[in-house]
């Protein structure tokens, strides 16, 4: 049988790299569509060796992306999420990473026309319903992706991708605080459950004898850290009305503690079996709320800016970004902003 050849462009998004497709190339049957994209991404195997797959989670995502239906938005983006180690493709969780991709991905497709210097380019996310408008930099009549902008965890510098997120809370939970409290006790720790883009348990480190401040590869080695964490997200999940957790990605584990840079929060994040290398955009935004609302688990743990909207900067293992949020006196949260980068890296046909 002939191999099946599907046009297929990889482009990095913010910290993460994706496979992108056009929903039309794709089967329409969901199971049929699930196994061509672990084909093409490379399984059974958790180095992706027979694939495009990086053999991280961070590499191992894939955008399907149609013209919107309708004209609140340009473009429509499903997000997906292969586990590398078994396998399973996850669509609960939304990327905000690879949605700075989206823009890229959208002008090089001739699906945004580009308007002057900078040019917008709304997106639906499906995963969640949820939109956002990207800013991307369009002088000349052309996509720029080289410039002065640098985000952690990303070498070098590139055109920023300002993202403007609309009616993002309650993304896969239906509420900010999918529990209906700031605070909730598990497994004789308290834990946060909060959903602003991302759903997202915030711990505090020192509860876990931690100091926040270890590198990845040492707190994802520690496996009765692990252990522990695995048991709250799966008593978590479904009282954060995402039912039986066990084969999904969400909600990730955030370990929280004073900030070292100036910040508002220092951050180690299990996405949940691997631990990030920065922050999930998302993760970020929903940890940034956390530290916001009143009687969470990172209430004061640095200091908050005065005024509306905030600007605030989360701080990760490798740098820091700044989340723009703006609040309105019920403490719900209004719109969110974070800059991004991202640059397409292959584009052609992908070979299953
Ligand atoms: O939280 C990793 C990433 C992500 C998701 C993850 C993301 C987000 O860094 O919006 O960007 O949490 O699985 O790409």
């Amino acid at each position: 049988m002939a191999p099946v050849r599907v046009p297929c462009s990889l482009i990095r998004g913010g910290t993460s790299r994706a496979a992108f497709f056009l929903r039309r190339h794709l089967p329409t049957d969901e199971a049929a569509r699930n196994q061509l994209l672990v084909r093409i991404l490379g399984g059974p195997d958790t180095l992706q060796v027979d694939g495009i797959g990086g053999g991280h989670p961070l590499t191992s995502k894939v955008a399907v992306i149609n013209p919107a239906v309708d004209d609140a938005a340009d473009v429509d983006y499903l997000f997906l999420q292969l586990d590398p180690r078994n396998l399973t493709i996850s669509s609960v969780q939304n990327c905000g990473n690879i949605l700075a991709g989206v823009g890229v991905y959208a002008i090089h497709q001739g699906m945004v026309r580009i308007a002057g210097d900078e040019t917008v380019v709304r997106v639906r996310m499906l995963n969640s319903g949820g939109l956002c408008h990207l800013l991307m930099q369009t002088p000349n009549g052309a996509l720029q992706t080289k410039g002065d902008t640098a985000i952690g965890g990303v070498p070098g510098t590139a055109a920023p991708v300002v993202c403007n997120y609309q009616n993002i809370a309650g993304s896969a939970c239906g509420a900010l605080l999918p529990t209906g409290n700031p605070l909730d006790w598990v497994e004789g720790v308290e834990a946060t459950c909060v959903d602003n883009g991302m759903p997202v348990v915030v711990l505090r480190a020192a509860d876990f004898g931690l100091t926040g401040l270890e590198n990845p590869a040492e707190l994802e080695a520690d496996k009765t850290l692990r252990s522990k964490l695995e048991t709250l997200r799966l008593s978590l999940g479904p009282k954060m009305n995402l039912g039986d957790v066990s084969a999904k990605s969400v909600p990730k584990l955030c370990l929280v503690s004073p900030p070292q840079r100036g910040g508002l929060v220092m951050t180690r994040t299990f996405i949940p079996h691997v631990c990030h290398n920065a922050i999930g955009v998302l993760a970020a935004v929903s940890v940034a709320t956390a530290c916001l609302l009143p009687c969470t688990v990172a209430a004061g743990i640095g200091p908050v800016p005065a005024g509306d909207p905030k600007t605030v900067a989360v701080e990760h293992p490798s740098g820091a970004f700044g989340v723009r949020l703006e609040m309105d006196e019920d403490n719900q949260v209004r719109a969110a902003g974070v800059v991004r980068t991202a640059r397409l890296l292959f584009e052609g046909e992908a070979i299953a």
